[in-house]
């Protein structure tokens, strides 16, 4: 099967894209949809799917919100855009104004950004500031400081990020032929699980999907405001791509939960830990802490004893393993990595074979 993997083309009737609207691209979308090898069966699902939005350009799926957003500040003739992130947001920020040829300010919240993204915005010549205080006080600050200049805030509260990052769902059901019954998702900001929401609505309106899923959408326990009700001043998690403790898309991941008949649940550091391991040792995906939750969250519901026969998940895979190899290493067995002379006879005795 070809896939474009350019949404601006490929979904230019469902979004804000006009004559004048410049359509540049790096490829985003036409991510993998991947069956499970072992959770599926492990959890007694009809079948399991993860959306690999680890695999677009710049390794998350922030590159859907960001490439239509980005067009829509050029067409409306920024020269600069601005945002607050937890790591992501800001690397994909930066990789499109470097594509667009604006400049781009990043606030992130000292000391919570895994290195790769650091890295990232780093490379494209972003201009980084980073805060004593929480992704929530940098997202205000950029409010802020977007009205006072003359800037485009790229965050997901500029509704084109929003139109862009649905055109996820558009795919889910296009490969499948029908929405999942459903769809496990992490939630930080809440931007994303709204936009997946929209998605399939718009898809179940032109009848081109009979159903829509159920959202599940999953916190950090240390960070699940939707879960308590109530904003959390000081959220901390291993998961600081979701370290969130006010979502700007509050009332669409609550419309979300309630018109899906779904769900926001929060798992814990252990039990998004437990996925990750197992997502890359078991079916080969290797995503940040943060996608994990989602994983995390199907299997507790499992756990608890919901029963998941009859169901079609789809598991959003939200960013790569790649951003965050602390992570990774700090999670690594002592023996994963041996020292030993370049010697045939050396290696055969690191790994036992004699
Ligand atoms: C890998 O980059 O908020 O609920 O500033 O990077 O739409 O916020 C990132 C969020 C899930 C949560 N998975 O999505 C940012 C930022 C990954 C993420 C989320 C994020 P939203």
């Amino acid at each position: 099967m070809t896939v474009t993997r350019f949404i601006l083309e490929r979904y230019a009737d469902a979004l804000p894209v006009t004559a004048e609207t410049p359509l540049r691209t790096l490829g985003e979308g036409g991510t993998p949809l991947v069956r499970s090898r072992v959770l599926e069966g492990a959890l007694g699902l009809e079948a399991l799917y993860f959306k690999l939005e680890s695999t677009n350009p710049t390794g998350s799926f922030k590159d859907r919100g960001m490439v239509m957003a980005v067009a829509k500040a050029v067409e409306e003739g920024a020269t600069a855009v601005l945002c607050a992130s937890t790591g992501n947001t800001s690397a994909s920020a930066a990789a499109y104004a470097a594509l667009y040829g604006l400049r781009a300010y990043v606030i992130v919240p000292a000391g919570n950004i895994a290195l790769g993204k650091l890295a990232q915005a780093t490379a494209h010549g972003a201009e980084i500031v980073q805060i004593d205080g929480s992704f929530d006080d940098a997202l205000d600050l950029a409010r802020e400081l977007s009205e006072r200049h003359d800037l485009a805030l790229v965050n997901s509260v500029n509704p084109h990020r929003i139109e862009g990052q649905k055109t996820a769902a558009f795919e889910i059901v296009d490969e499948l032929g029908d929405a999942p019954s459903l769809l496990c998702i992490p939630v930080g900001n809440a931007g994303n699980i709204t936009a997946y929401w929209r998605g399939f609505g718009e898809y179940y309106r032109l009848e081109r999907a009979g159903r829509r899923p159920r959202m599940w959408g999953f916190q950090a326990a240390g960070a699940a405001p939707l879960v308590s009700g109530a904003p959390v001043a000081e959220p901390e998690t291993i998961a600081t791509a979701i370290r969130i403790g006010n979502p700007a898309s509050w009332q669409g991941a609550i419309e979300a939960r309630d018109d899906s008949d779904g769900l926001i649940a929060a798992v814990t550091d252990d039990e998004i830990l437990d996925a990750y391991r197992r997502l890359a040792r078991d079916e080969g995906v290797f995503c940040e802490p943060a996608s994990a939750a989602s994983v995390a969250g199907l299997v507790a519901r499992s756990r608890a004893g919901v029963d998941l026969s009859g169901e079609t998940a789809v598991c959003v895979i939200t960013g790569t393993g790649l951003k965050d190899p602390d992570t990774a290493m700090a999670m690594a067995v002592e023996s994963a990595v041996q020292e030993t002379a370049a010697d045939v006879d050396a290696i055969d005795r690191a790994l036992g074979w004699t």
